[in-house]
This record gives structure tokens, sequence and C-alpha cells, in this order.
């Protein structure tokens, strides 16, 4: 028996010396001192030697798989350094392979056209004023004479985050700030850009969109002056040959009111699918300012007025380049976005 353990163990040091992989060391392991090799079987078989043997062999199993495991782990140490050693010596870098170009982006049609209506305005010498989108209900509603039951009051059509707060459904609450930060009848000839909310969502209205409303307020502002000045940026935003007009409307912050229509985009007038035949597009909304709107933020209407109006970014864009599904822009399909390169 003492002959065949150490037959074994001579066996065990010889495969061992001439292993060159650590998949193969693991072989070796399990073959010799796994759950199947022969050292556990010798052990499991000791009830059959005769008692005084038993410590002896014992030992003898012992002390050989003590010297295997350390000679399995001296070799493992050996060939994990060189494996390493290899790695190192054959993994090289190319530093003269040209480098990976950046995916370079663009900007978002809704971001292009409002651009578009900025840069034109501020041509005009008008401010860009900004506010923030949770407005709080007087300066959305009640500061620009939106009644009690105004259907934009009620909680079916605007996002209320509290009783008195809620995302702005319009971005007029920055003309009323404005007009209450400055000096009482003190001149304003202003934008507001921005992102608005209502809840709605179908192929011509969105949850969340864009407007911009503007605002002019002096002495002796006239109808006269919101024609000349809308009819210049309708005609720098889509072309020299557009016509306007000015058709009757009601809003609760102006009066007289009145929306402008430019002559269709797409028909040059003759009437189409898209201007309904009637050669016209509806594309502002537009008055005098309310002289309660004057009035609740400071401004004296016996010696100041002035007008505003109101246009969706989204409803642009889509003209601009005709696009015949708003929701196109937030659904970010790339092969939409990517045409605006
Ligand atoms: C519109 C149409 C008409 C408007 C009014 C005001 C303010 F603050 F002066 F009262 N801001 N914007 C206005 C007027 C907006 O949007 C269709």
């Amino acid at each position: 028996m003492k002959e065949k353990l150490l037959a074994l163990k001579e066996q065990a040091m010889a495969e061992l010396e001439a292993v060159a992989s650590l998949d193969a060391l693991k072989d070796i392991r399990v073959k010799y001192l796994g759950k199947k090799g022969p050292m556990t079987e010798i052990l499991r078989g000791m009830g059959k030697l005769p008692a005084e043997e038993r410590p002896v062999i014992g030992q003898i199993v012992n002390e050989i798989k003590s010297a295997l495991e350390e000679a399995i782990n001296a070799k493992t140490e050996v060939l994990e350094k060189k494996a390493l050693a290899d790695k190192l010596a054959n993994d090289k870098v190319d530093i003269t392979l040209p480098g990976r170009k950046a995916a370079k982006g663009h900007l978002h049609p809704i971001t292009l056209t409002m651009r578009e209506i900025k840069k034109i305005f501020m041509r005009m010498g008008f401010d860009v004023m900004e506010g923030p989108e949770i407005e709080n209900d007087y300066f959305n509603f009640e500061a620009l004479n939106l009644p009690a039951d105004h259907p934009a009051r009620d909680m079916q059509d605007s996002f209320y985050i509290t009783e008195k707060f809620l995302l702005r459904t319009q971005t007029s609450p920055i003309q009323a700030r404005t007009m209450q930060s400055r000096e009482p009848n003190s001149p304003i000839r202003m934008i507001a850009p921005g992102t608005v909310y209502r809840n709605d969502y179908d192929a011509t209205h969105s949850p969340m969109f864009h407007q911009v409303e503007g605002l002019v307020l002096d002495k002796n502002i006239s109808l006269a002056d919101l024609k000349g000045t809308l009819e210049l940026f309708c005609k720098e935003m889509f072309g020299s040959s557009v016509k306007i007009r000015l058709r009757p409307s009601y809003f609760p912050f102006t009066e007289p009111s009145a929306e402008v229509d430019i002559s269709c985009v797409i028909c040059g007038g003759k009437g189409c699918r898209v201007c309904k035949n009637s050669g016209w597009l509806e594309i502002l909304g537009s008055g005098m300012v309310h002289p309660h709107v004057l009035e609740m933020s400071g401004y004296d209407p016996s010696i100041i007025n002035g007008y505003a109006f109101g246009m969706g970014v989204e409803r642009i864009a889509m003209l601009k380049y005709g696009i015949d599904d708003l929701r196109l822009f937030f659904e970010n399909d790339l092969r939409f976005v990517r045409q605006f390169k």
C-alpha cells in the first residue's frame, strides 16, 4: 500500500512538472485530490485495513495530499505570472490608428424655430424675458383678466400641482411679472418665449408645447403698430411675398382682439388641403392690451397703452417645414429629427 501511494505521488509530481497551462493544472488537481480521486478513495477504504496499519497509511496519505497541494499552488503562481507576462508582451496598442469620430448632434426643429422667432424680434429691439414654468394662479390667470369661470382654469384642462400652483398654460404670466418689476408706466417692448402645458393630446395638440408671446407698451401705441410689426415678422419668417390679414376675435386680456392669418405658404393663396381651400392660415392671436390688465400690473391706461400677441411655436414649425402631425416633434424618432441637420 505504501509503495502504491509513493508511486502515485511520483506520477502526480511528474505530471505537475510537465503541465503548461492553468486549465491542465486544474485537471490535475481534480484527478488526484478530487472527490473521485485515489486519495479520497484510499481514505474511504481505511476501514478495511488492519487496525495497526490505519494510522501509518493515514499519515502518509495526508502528507502526500499536502505535498501535492503545495506543489499545485506553487505551479499555479508560476503559470499565472507567465500568463500575465505573455499578455503584456502580446497586447499592443496601435497608437497610429485614426480615432473614432465623436457623434455630432444638432438642434431640434422646435429649438431652430424658437431661435429664428427670437432673432426676428430681437432685431426689432424686443427684450427676451423668461419666467417660471411652475406658476401661481394669480400670474397665470388673474393678472391676465381670466375670469374664475374661464375653461382654462378648470382642473381638466390645466396641470395643477397644488390648489394655487400649476404648470403655466401660456407664457403671458412673464409679461405680467415684467410689468410689475418695472417702474410704473415705463415703456416695454418684450417677447416671452417658453414651454407651456395643457391637458390635451392629439395630432394638433401636445400636453407640452411652446409659445412666444409679445408685449409692447408706450404712449400712443395703435393697432397700426401691431399690424405693421406682425406683418414684418410674418414676412421675415415665411418669405417677403407673404400677405397678412386681421380677423376680429376675442381674448380676455385684449380689447379689441384679432387673429392674424398669413396667405397659405403651401399653395400661395389659391386654396389647398392645408388651408382647407381658404387660401389663409391662422398663425397668431393678438390685440390691444385690456385696461384691466394694465391696471392690475401698475400701469395707468390713460397714459400708457399697447398691444400683445401670442403664437404656438409647433404650429409655425409645422407650416415652415411641412409637417402634418405635431406628435412627431416629441416621439424622438431619429429618422424624423435627423432631417433637420
Ligand atoms: C395671445 C393673444 C392675444 C397676450 C396678452 C398678454 C398680456 F400679458 F399683455 F396680457 N400677453 N400675451 C396675448 C394676446 C396672447 O395669444 C394667443
